[in-house]
């Protein structure tokens, strides 16, 4: 099944930031690479993902050791 994701980013402050979370998101298997939208200005992150291949948690992670945190937006 593929999931939709909302997250709320703090730390991104350029477009070098941007593309630093995008190329970390896509290099996670389960990731839908053209669904990935991460605004600068609203700083945060839409996308879609395979929950039988990858969860919230890891996506989380991976963007965490990408040095930005990141909570769920409801
Ligand atoms: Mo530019 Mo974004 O140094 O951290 S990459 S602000």
């Amino acid at each position: 099944n593929i999931c939709k994701a909302n997250l709320s980013l703090s730390g991104l402050t350029c477009a070098s930031c941007v593309r630093s979370v995008e190329s970390t998101l896509n290099r996670l298997p389960g990731l839908v690479p053209s669904s990935i939208k991460v605004n600068l200005l609203m700083s945060n992150a839409v996308l879609e993902f395979e929950e039988n291949q990858l969860s919230i948690d890891q996506i989380k992670q991976a963007i965490l050791d990408a040095g930005f945190d990141v909570e769920d937006v409801k």
